[in-house]
């Protein structure tokens, strides 16, 4: 059974909810569900939930008809204003459980003890498009953790991307503006490729290495499960001794970082716009938990200048070459959200929900964040006590003299609201100066007023270079495909050619390529250094390459969760498939039977086969694999069905793997690979396999086809296929 199946038949992992038992016994509390009989939001028993009131069967409706006006109020009050930003996303509970105690750096709750878990919810969410838009445009996600620790709630409100455009939050306003649909026709929707964005980045160079990784594959991830996430600020651990140390925080997904291709990617939002989100549901419901690991990077106080950029500055990331990830913890998605709504949109997340033993930086784009988000609250969730819904509630006590505000939940007693006072419990009651609590790192400050930065952020393309140069060729060519796309897109030429420009300051052959690919003039590294904004301040990054950066060099791959078709028709040779499906689902891999339609086909051996999807609904770009059986009726039948050739033809044309038992390799003849194999050694993940001998009872033949297939869909696409782009797919 797929998870997609199990999804529907409403079945829960038996250990969904493990490890986050104080919050759902929270939400249980909250729980409101209609059981015999309805009744409006005074309790009064409603009669009849299909007729209004009216004066006659066919009268006029009547003013007093309230059970119908509180129905109909309610429900024009359903939608709240939707997230300026991030406004799409979806939602999962879990748990944190850190691997040692951090207690040497860090005083946080959370990471002290290995046995301890901390029951978490996150949120993905996609930085450009509207709550509707689709999930694979090309994006930074947000990557946002809210821990509900015992010394009350952290949240990591991170992103897909390490490093952001912006250096300064007194430009967030306007990267927005220009990356949302334009003021005057509101379009282009969830995209960043027209003029606006790029008018914008043109003129703002510090974008350039965010735009990189923009352009990059890590924009258009397979799935939220093998999403890296990074908390992209520097931010501090304290330890109980007031020591601090800077860090940066990284998600690392155990099933490891890997890509759509844009060509997929467009497509699938067509076919299926909830595809992450569906991703991630169905996984959690199948039992396919998705796992990160949470990694640091820490430099020491006084080793704060000595990486060669700043690491204040948000456009600049720590290459792993020079300061190691220390893996400290697990993070496990484990529970889907009741509601929606109750859950996922109304959660309230703030980079300045922190908890004792995690402290700020003076990152600029940092500072502005902690001013930003209780604002957006305020106004998105309807007033002060948004803290107060379920999904915000701290699972530590909290207790305190704010008092009223709209939607208050607490029925607070006694006659002091104030502090110190004697009148709360008769004796005085005083917080003054207690050195338990969060604490702030007592950093030195002693400074003129001034509205400008630090020559250190003025090194806008080094990093941007070392992303480039250390990406792989497959990479590199995406790179350069992705920019001419966008920027065909913008009309204006002089906005591409100023992009052009300044690609020359990242590296010349990129920008003649990306001109030669959007008809621009040949890139002018000094018209782009002779515009305003244009800064170069270069102090001295030690690294060329850092292959850490390129997502190929990620975790080893697996097939675990991956989605296969078994593409079938009357006729196929069920006997030969059934082992090799077996072995594939054990590798935890999932297999879909796909036909022309649904309902059962009779394999050679007049066996009943259910067919799970078509080739309509289910593209080959919502798999990750092909399986085509044997069976000469099956194959003829297949091969005459252009849907069923165009399935393995797209399939091998984004880099897929493939296995043809026996006739099955037909499937395959456009790409002159032929059955047995006869052309050669067949292309890198493609498995051409003869019929094993079945008849013996003995499966060790099909076990080897299965873990050859097992092994090509583990390494997740296979570049190095000749002849890709004359593929009619
Ligand atoms: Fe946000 N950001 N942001 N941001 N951000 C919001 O808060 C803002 C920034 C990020 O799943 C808003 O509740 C400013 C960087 C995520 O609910 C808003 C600045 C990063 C989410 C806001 C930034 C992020 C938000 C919109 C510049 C990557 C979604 C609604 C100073 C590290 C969280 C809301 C969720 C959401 C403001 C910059 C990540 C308007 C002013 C950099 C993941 O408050």
């Amino acid at each position: 059974m797929t998870p997609h199946n199990k999804a529907a038949a409403g079945r829960r992992p038996k250990t969904a909810g493990e490890g986050a038992p104080a919050k759902q016994d929270q939400l249980a509390a909250f729980t409101v569900e209609p059981t015999a009989h309805l009744t409006t939001n005074q309790g009064v028993q409603v009669p009849d939930n299909h007729h209004s009131l009216t004066a006659g069967p066919r009268g006029p409706t009547l003013l007093e008809d309230f059970i119908l006006r509180e129905k109909l109020t309610h429900f024009g009050q359903e939608r709240i204003a939707e997230r300026v930003v991030f406004a799409r996303g979806a939602g999962a509970h879990g748990y944190f459980q850190a691997y040692k105690s951090m207690s040497q750096f860090t005083c946080a709750d959370f990471l002290q003890d290995p046995a301890q878990r901390t029951p978490v919810f996150v949120r993905f969410s996609g930085m450009t498009g509207s709550q509707g838009a689709a999930d694979t445009v090309r994006d930074v996600r947000g990557f946002a953790v809210k821990f509900y620790t015992q010394q009350g709630n952290y949240d990591l409100v991170g992103a897909s991307l390490p490093v952001f455009y912006i250096q300064d939050a007194i430009k967030f306003p306007d990267l927005a503006h220009a990356l949302k649909p334009q003021p005057h026709h509101g379009m282009p929707q969830a995209t960043s490729a027209h003029d606006a964005f790029w008018d914008f980045t043109s003129l703002m160079p510090e974008t350039t290495h965010a735009l990189l990784w923009t352009m990059s594959d890590r924009a258009l991830p397979r799935s939220l499960r093998m999403m890296e996430g990074f908390g992209v600020h520097t931010f501090r651990f304290i330890n109980s001794q007031g020591d601090a140390h800077f860090v940066k925080f990284h998600w690392k997904p155990k099933l490891g970082a890997h890509a759509l291709l844009w060509d997929e990617a467009q497509k699938i939002a067509g076919q299926d716009p909830d595809f992450h989100r569906r991703d991630l549901w169905e996984s959690i419901e199948g039992g396919d938990f998705p796992e990160w690991e949470l990694g640091v990077q820490m430099v020491a106080q006084d080793k704060e200048h000595s990486l060669g950029f700043d690491l204040l500055d948000p456009t600049k990331l720590i290459p792993e070459e020079l300061v190691p990830i220390q893996k400290i913890g697990k993070l496990v998605l484990n529970r889907n959200p009741d509601n929606f709504f109750a859950e996922t949109e109304q959660v309230a997340f703030h980079p300045g929900h922190v908890v004792p033993g995690i402290d700020f930086s003076s990152d600029p784009l940092l500072q502005g964040r902690l001013m930003s988000y209780t604002d957006t609250q305020l106004s998105r969730l309807g007033g002060a006590n948004f803290h107060q819904l379920p999904i915000n509630r701290s699972v530590c006590p909290f207790h305190n003299l704010q008092r009223d505000g709209r939607g208050q939940q607490a029925i607070h007693r006694g006659a002091a609201a104030y502090e110190p006072n004697t009148l709360g419990n008769g004796s005085e009651f005083r917080v003054d100066g207690a050195s338990a609590g969060f604490q702030s790192f007592a950093q030195e400050l002693d400074a003129r007023k001034v509205r400008g930065r630090s020559a250190d952020f003025d090194d806008h393309f080094t990093q941007a270079r070392l992303f480039f140069n250390s990406q792989g060729t497959v990479e590199k060519e995406h790179i350069v495909a992705a920019f001419r796309f966008e920027l065909s897109k913008v009309e204006l030429p002089a906005i591409r050619q100023r992009v052009v420009d300044n690609l020359a300051h990242v590296d010349e052959k990129l920008a003649r390529r990306v001109a030669e690919g959007i008809g621009a003039d040949a890139p002018d590294a000094r018209a782009a250094a002779g515009r305003a904004g244009y800064h170069e301040h270069r102090i001295g990054m030690v690294l060329d390459e850092a292959p850490s950066l390129a997502m190929a060099s990620g975790v080893e791959g697996s097939a675990r969760t991956r989605r296969v078709a078994v593409l079938v028709a009357d006729g196929v040779d069920s006997a030969s498939l059934k082992p090799v499906q077996q072995a594939i689902e054990q590798a935890g891999a999932h297999c879909t039977v796909v036909a022309a339609r649904l309902g059962t086909v009779t394999s050679a051996s007049k066996r009943q086969i259910v067919v799970e999807a078509t080739f309509a609904n289910r593209p080959s770009v919502l798999f990750d694999a092909v399986l085509v059986p044997a069976g000469r009726e099956g194959i003829d039948a297949l091969a005459r069905n252009g849907d069923a050739v165009h399935f393995v033809l797209e399939a091998y044309k984004h880099g897929k793997a493939l296995c043809t038992i026996g006739e099955g390799a037909r499937l395959l003849a456009t790409l002159g690979l032929e059955e047995g194999n006869a052309g050669g050694v067949p292309p890198s993940g493609v498995v051409i396999a003869q019929v094993p001998p079945l008849n013996t009872g003995d499966t060790t033949e099909a076990l080897q086809i299965a873990h050859r297939f097992v092994a090509a869909i583990a390494r997740h696409r296979h570049w190095d296929r000749p002849g890709l782009d004359a593929v009619p797919a």
